[in-house]
This record gives structure tokens, sequence and C-alpha cells, in this order.
């Protein structure tokens, strides 16, 4: 057959705001042309009349299975990446899949909290995706605060300290890592913090004008995905996402008065030449 598009799979939840979670996913697959699949791992809502407080219902473990046979047997996924997923139960399910089936290429994004929420989604999650997803993972992609959970370090406020995380998540056997430094480690750019076990290669970008970022990190980590479903190198893969990204958060706006989502086709529509 002619025309056979590089499969893509994301595992992760719904955000019922479109900005983040399987929708970012399913719509940055789509920009990279490769052929975009869904497995969903919670349902995450957000309540108008209480601040927008995020609620996550999660689906069974059993559920899950069901999504991964249907999307994995026969079929051969060429790069695939989680996001939020809701306990230890699931993390151990997706893992056990991920060698049964021998799936390669895989992005973990340790979702561990949602913008502007300070509740973590479950204390045992973090240690789950630290032990049980990171060693398995082609590229681990944490903000920050998941960078120090899982590097057990204080919190990071210095590229020198992202650093070091790099370098103990790296330890945990993670082929490579970027920490994803947001604005919070300059005044002026957006620097990510790349290790692949040999050397430490910063990204960066000027700062965006505004905030509106929500669904930032998924749609990074997504695009990375598919980077290395179409045969790019991690470094390169990496690359190409903070620019895809960046044209994201540009080009984001104000979708309620609560929610500020990043544009997932904006590289495509006002960046790419
Ligand atoms: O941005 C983190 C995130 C990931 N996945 C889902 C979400 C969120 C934040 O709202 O809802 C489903």
């Amino acid at each position: 057959m002619t025309n056979q598009p590089k499969i893509t799979l994301t595992i992760a939840g719904n955000d019922a705001s479109g900005g983040a979670g399987i929708a970012a996913d399913l719509k940055t697959f789509a920009e990279y042309g490769t052929f975009g699949i869904a497995i969903l791992t919670v349902i995450a809502t957000m309540d108008p009349h209480d601040h927008w407080k995020h609620h996550v219902t999660p689906l069974s473990a059993e559920l899950v299975t069901q999504q991964l046979e249907t999307a994995t047997s026969g079929a051969s996924v060429d790069a695939f990446k989680t996001g939020m997923l809701p306990n230890v139960e699931v993390i151990q399910t997706i893992a056990d899949h991920i060698r049964t089936h021998q799936l390669s290429h895989y992005v973990c994004d340790p979702v561990m909290v949602c913008k502007g929420e300070d509740e973590v989604l479950n204390p045992e999650n973090a240690n789950a995706l630290r032990d049980i997803l990171t060693p398995l993972a082609t590229i681990v992609t944490p903000n920050l605060f998941e960078a120090a959970q899982i590097a057990q370090v204080s919190p990071i406020h210095t590229i020198e300290e992202a650093k070091v995380a790099a370098k103990i998540i790296h330890s945990l056997g993670a082929e490579n890592v970027i920490i994803k430094g947001g604005t919070a480690l300059s005044d002026t750019e957006a620097i990510d913090i790349f290790y692949d076990g040999h050397e430490y290669v910063l990204l960066r970008e000027p700062q965006a004008a505004h905030s509106a970022n929500h669904g930032a990190g998924c749609t990074f980590a997504a695009a990375v995905t598919a980077g290395l479903a179409q045969g790019l190198s991690p470094l390169e893969a990496v690359k190409k996402a903070k620019k895809f990204v960046t044209a994201a958060i540009v080009h984001g706006f104000e979708f309620n008065e609560f929610a500020y989502p990043v544009f997932h086709s904006a590289y495509r529509l006002f960046e790419e030449k």
C-alpha cells in the first residue's frame, strides 16, 4: 500500500477544555502528518462554578488494557507517549504492555500536576513514574517540578540545578531527558535542558509576551513523539518540538475567563515557510 503514514499513539487523559491531554496530542500528531491514536486513561473536567477546579475521573486498568490491545494488536506503532495517568495500577499495566509488545520510541511525559493546581495528582504516582516508566523511556519530558520529584532533589531554580536533575533522571534508565524550564530559568527566554548521557544542550526561545500556555507540556511531548516516529533523533525531535510549541504558545488565546490554551495549528498556519 502506498502512503503508509507513521503511527503515533498517546496514552493520556481528556481535558474537556481541549488545550491539553489527548486533544493536544491528536492535534499535534495530525499537524506533523502522522496517524494519531488515543488511549484514554482519565477524564479531566474543570468546574466553572469553583474557580476552574480540576476533577479527574480515572478509567479502569481493564479498560486501559482493552484499548492497548485494540491499538497495538498487529499494528506497528512508530512512537508513543504517556501523559496523565491516574494510579499505580494503570502505570504498571502500561509498563507490562510496553514490555510484552516490545513497543519502542517512548516519550514519557510525567504529568503530576496541572497548571494552576497545586495538588499533586496522586503522590504514589510520582514514585511509580520514576521507578516503573522512566527506565523504559526513550526520552522523559518533565517540567521543573516533575524533574525535582523524579530526581528527588530540592526545588529547581537554576540551569545548574536542572543539569544535576537531568543527570540523575538519566541514571534511572531513561535514554534521554529534557527538562522544560519554561519561563522560570531566565527573565527573557524559555529554556529547556536536554541531556543524553554525554552532553547537555540548552534550547532557548524568546518568552512569549503573554502566558496562554495551557497544554504546552502535552503539545511539546506529542511533537517529540511525532518527530521520533518520523525518524528524527531525540535531539532533532526536541529542537523541532521546541519551535512547534513556541509557535503554539505565541498564538495561544483566551478560550474563556479561566483557560488560555496554546493553539496547536499555529506552526503550520503562521510559522512554516
Ligand atoms: O497539562 C497537564 C494536563 C495533562 N493532561 C490532562 C489535563 C492536564 C491539565 O489540565 O487536563 C488531561
